[in-house]
């Protein structure tokens, strides 16, 4: 949909805020660094159920935002190239969803730079993500670090994508994007961008780290040990799971039992997410055993569903020009959609041209 409307409150349609708009599903990884599980289970795993509904995808290796924090060459082409095989060997299909690498579509930072102009800053100051990973160093940050939710506000909008499937820590850049698209309409007197929702659905939306049950398992945890990779042969995982902080209680029968227990909720949530059951389930079959007994259940589990998408990516690695082949592929039909969409963008604003 790309016609403007007259002015409206979507919330007030009927026939809910994105009436009108052909529905589609927009999400993205960062190739900063190896995949993880938390990437596969909050993210990938979605990214291929929502394939498989049968609605329009575009699922997009985000390099523009990896390098808001200091990238090195090599190993950002060769993190892109993994996340793609990751991508592929989990279940997606670039016949039926396009996949791409978002700086080869230039109109997500041609519409950035109108959202950077929407966008206020006591928005961007309250966004989470951006303090934690500014640290107190937050004068040294980068620019491209601040204004990060501006772009990924127009990854999503550039295709006026109607829902995201994300982990639980993107929930706040989501309803940023949400803030942007209404101020935009509003400000120009338009009904042009969708308010697109989040979809963040499923026990492992956070899954946390390995060492330390408060904390996000993050690619970029300077422990390995912190979190599972794609690439984890069996024994690293096995190795991984066992070490994995815990506490000395057996597991409770019902998880008003996992009060407090941060590390014990974790594994059973993954473990809940790997046998695609749900904690409580979990919790009648393995409720009163020692985690010495848990470990070498979750480690099988784990294996069993990790180790074919692992061999799939390592025998796609054999071959970066096919993948950026696909990649290449995916960007001109990305294109297709984005371009008339900033170019009618352009013109609500005023651009001449
Ligand atoms: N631990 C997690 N549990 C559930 N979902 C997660 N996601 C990431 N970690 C978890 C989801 O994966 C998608 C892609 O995230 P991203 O790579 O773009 O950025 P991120 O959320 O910042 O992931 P990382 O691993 O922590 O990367 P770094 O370390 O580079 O910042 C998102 O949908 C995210 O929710």
């Amino acid at each position: 949909m790309d016609a403007v409307h007259t002015q409206s409150d979507p919330a007030d349609d009927p026939a809910g805020p994105n009436a009108g708009f052909t529905p589609r599903v927009f999400s993205g990884i960062q190739p900063s660094g190896g995949l993880t599980l938390g990437n596969y289970l909050g993210a990938i795993r979605r990214f291929v159920e929502k394939q498989d509904s049968g609605i329009e995808t575009l699922y997009c290796m985000v390099d523009l935002h990896a390098i808001t924090v200091w990238q090195d060459p090599a190993k950002l082409r060769h993190a892109t190239r993994e996340l793609a095989a990751g991508y592929l060997a989990a279940g997606l299909d670039p016949t039926r969803s396009t996949m791409f690498n978002q700086s080869q579509v230039p109109e997500h930072t041609q519409l950035a730079w109108i959202f950077n102009c929407v966008a206020r800053m006591g928005w961007l100051n309250r966004m989470t993500q951006f303090k934690d990973k500014a640290g107190k160093n937050r004068e040294n940050a980068s620019v491209g670090l601040f204004a990060y939710p501006c772009l990924m506000a127009a990854d999503i909008l550039v295709y006026h994508a109607t829902e995201v499937p994300v982990g639980e820590d993107q929930k706040q850049h989501i309803e940023l994007t949400r803030d942007i698209a209404i101020k935009f309409n509003t400000d120009f007197g338009v009904d042009f961008f969708p308010v697109t929702e989040p979809v963040i659905e499923g026990v492992a939306t956070r899954v946390m780290s390995l060492r330390d049950g408060t904390k996000k398992m993050s690619k970029s945890d300077p422990s390995d040990m912190s979190r599972i990779n794609m690439t984890d042969d069996a024994d690293t995982i096995a190795k991984k799971i066992r070490k994995a902080r815990t506490d000395p209680e057996a597991l409770p029968s019902e998880e008003a039992g996992l009060e407090g227990r941060a590390e014990a909720r974790n594994l059973v949530a993954i473990y809940a997410a790997l046998a695609g059951s749900d904690v409580e389930t979990v919790l009648t079959e393995v409720g009163g055993r020692q985690f010495s007994e848990f470990k070498p259940m979750l480690a099988e589990l784990a294996v069993a569903e990790l180790s074919p998408i692992s061999a799939e990516m390592a025998r796609l690695m054999e071959d970066p020009a096919a993948i950026d082949a696909i990649l290449a592929g995916g960007a001109v039909r990305a294109r297709e959609i984005a371009a008339p969409i900033v170019k009618r963008t352009y013109e609500i604003v005023g651009m001449v041209g």
